[in-house]
């Protein structure tokens, strides 16, 4: 490293979504020495990264933002679940409203970082994405704020760099690309695939969709939100944040924890229906909690689902693809995308299915996608919705060395190690927001980058008061974590999926479920026993 140091801070924090703008202001306004840096040119975090067409939050608005008074005092959202340039506007709001720009890099990527045991200090070297110069940043603690969709995971298909076309991963859309007449593929049926099918198939030419596991999309139902309906919210805000975290999720409602063997079967379908008329999430994270132990439930549900999807699709055959008789895996064990007219696009004369577990990608060739039947489809795009390297991707991508001279990279390989999901052995004076092993991908990313990142703030100022300058989680605690995740995990049927939460999606990864399955409420509690047991799980000094 031989640039100069150009800032000396408390803080650091990388990541400008939720996460790292939480604790930006909030440190900040401890009297913290803090910078945020984020690679994205502009504010957003994700909703800066994913500007594919039709990229839509699905969780409701209500809960899908910061607490803060001074920003829901303002704001006005324009329906429950708004599109990304709407998000990504909100996050503009905040940074200007909170006069947070001063203190934010855009365009900044962190590449590598060591620490130095005499001081206790972090060296983080980043690049300017837009000069490539390299910067050095010494912090007394280094918060990478990731989030679990900052790698974008590109499948390895032989032959893709030779597509003559455009090809490109969703969270890498370029910015108002028009689609307009185009022959296009969409690999991937998740919820960014299932956004980007329904939204562009009325205006390309030809759509083929390479479908690897059919998803279970739920209607999105999106009522607009009009001045007095904004009114109304405010005037519930501060219940709805303060009863967050007593739910499963992070949301404003929560799973149904009465066993299914007391309900009866009209009791159980019209809860369902109940469900489904409200739509969003509601028929998974706000259905029987008894699906994500017991894979008849799962089935029961899934059924249901099934019966209301059939009728949208008019061919059979497809009908059978997208919603098969046998289900894929326990309804609920995979992420429920949300979609309005995703079935509906099937039956459009210009959208096919390829279903690639019967006819596999074999490669790309400069013209198009080569399946096994030795079709050549031929395209002018090819987008892959191929989601991410969730959870760890980010971490590993950044050249960090524990104190023994290890990458994350190294120290995960047979699994990501942490205490509390907040901090792992040998990288001192790093801690986790909505991280491996906390609930992230089952929590609702607000509520959780404000509720985890209060632990961390009230952390740092005891630490501050204390004269202490280094905390780093405890091995012993971090297999203690291990152990606990690997029980609740075991006792539900998410390890019978190949799913991004059990790491399925990145070949070669170790699969274990990542983000804490026992909810909320006592992921939380947990953190308040640790703390209240002067950071429990955490060797300071
Ligand atoms: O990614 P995914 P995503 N060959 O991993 C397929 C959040 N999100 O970007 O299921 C062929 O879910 C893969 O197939 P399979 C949300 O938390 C939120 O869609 O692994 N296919 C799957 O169909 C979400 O869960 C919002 O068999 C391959 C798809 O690609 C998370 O981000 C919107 C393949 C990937 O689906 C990730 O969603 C969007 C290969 N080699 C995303 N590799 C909103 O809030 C993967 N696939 C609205």
């Amino acid at each position: 490293m031989e640039t100069s140091v150009v800032e000396e801070l408390d803080v650091l924090v990388v990541g400008g979504g939720f996460s790292g703008i939480y604790q930006l202001e909030r440190l900040r306004s401890l009297g913290f020495s803090v910078k945020l840096y984020e690679a994205g040119s502009d504010a957003g975090g994700v909703w800066h990264w994913n500007q594919y067409p039709g990229a839509r939050v699905d969780t409701e608005a209500t809960l899908y933002q910061f607490s803060d008074e001074r920003i829901w005092r303002e704001w006005n959202w324009s329906e429950v679940f708004p599109g990304q340039e709407e998000l990504q506007a909100y996050f503009r709001f905040v940074v200007d409203k909170l006069d947070l720009r001063k203190d934010i890099r855009y365009s900044t990527r962190v590449t590598a970082a060591q620490f130095d045991e005499d001081t206790n200090n972090w060296t983080v070297e980043s690049r300017d994405e837009r000069t490539r110069e390299t910067l050095l940043t010494r912090a007394r603690f280094f918060l990478p704020l990731l989030g679990t969709g900052s790698k974008a995971l590109v499948p390895n298909i032989p032959g893709l760099e030779d597509f003559e076309g455009d090809a490109f991963h969703t969270s890498r859309w370029p910015k108002g690309y028009d689609m307009t007449g185009k022959r296009v593929a969409v690999i991937g049926t998740g919820a960014s695939g299932v956004q980007v099918i329904q939204s562009i198939a009325p205006e390309v030419d030809h759509l083929t969709v390479f479908q690897r596991t059919p998803a279970t999309a739920l209607p999105m139902i999106s009522p607009r939100l009009d001045a007095s309906a904004n009114d109304e919210l405010r005037q519930r805000y501060p219940d709805l944040f303060k009863d967050r975290e007593t739910t499963f999720a992070g949301l404003e409602y929560d799973v149904i924890f009465t066993p299914t063997a007391e309900v009866s079967d009209e009791e159980f379908d019209a809860t369902c229906e109940r469900l489904w008329a409200k739509g969003g999430l509601q028929l998974w994270l706000g259905g029987y909690a008894d699906m994500f132990f017991n894979a008849e439930v799962g089935k029961k549900i899934y059924d249901f689902w099934r019966q209301k999807t059939l009728p949208r699709i008019e061919d059979p055959i497809l009908a059978e693809k997208l919603a098969p008789a046998v289900p894929p895996y326990p309804f609920g064990t995979k992420r429920c995308p949300l979609e309005y007219t995703y079935y509906d696009a099937f039956n459009q004369d210009n959208v096919d299915l390829v279903d690639i577990r019967e006819t596999p990608i074999e490669r790309i060739t400069p013209n198009g996608i080569v399946t096994a039947d030795g079709h050549e489809h031929e395209f002018d795009v090819i987008v892959l919705a191929t989601g991410f390297d969730s959870f760890t991707g980010g971490l590993t991508d950044i050249d960090v060395r524990s104190t023994k001279g290890e990458s994350f990279a190294e120290v995960f390989r047979d699994g990501a190690r942490t205490a509390l999901g907040r901090a792992t052995a040998g990288f001192p004076n790093i801690l986790y927001v909505y991280g491996p092993q906390s609930p992230s991908a089952f929590c609702n990313g607000p509520t959780c980058a404000e509720l985890e990142g209060d632990w961390v703030v009230e952390c740092l100022v005891n630490m501050r008061e204390k004269g202490l300058t280094r905390i780093e989680a405890a091995p012993e605690a971090e297999q203690e974590w291990h152990d606990h995740l690997d029980t609740l995990a075991a006792a539900t049927t998410f390890p019978l999926a190949n799913s991004w939460y059990m790491n399925a999606n990145v070949p070669g990864k170790k699969r274990e479920l990542l983000a804490y399955p026992g909810g909320l409420p006592m992921y939380l509690e947990k953190c308040r026993e640790s703390a209240e047991n002067g950071y429990a799980g955490f060797v300071l000094s």
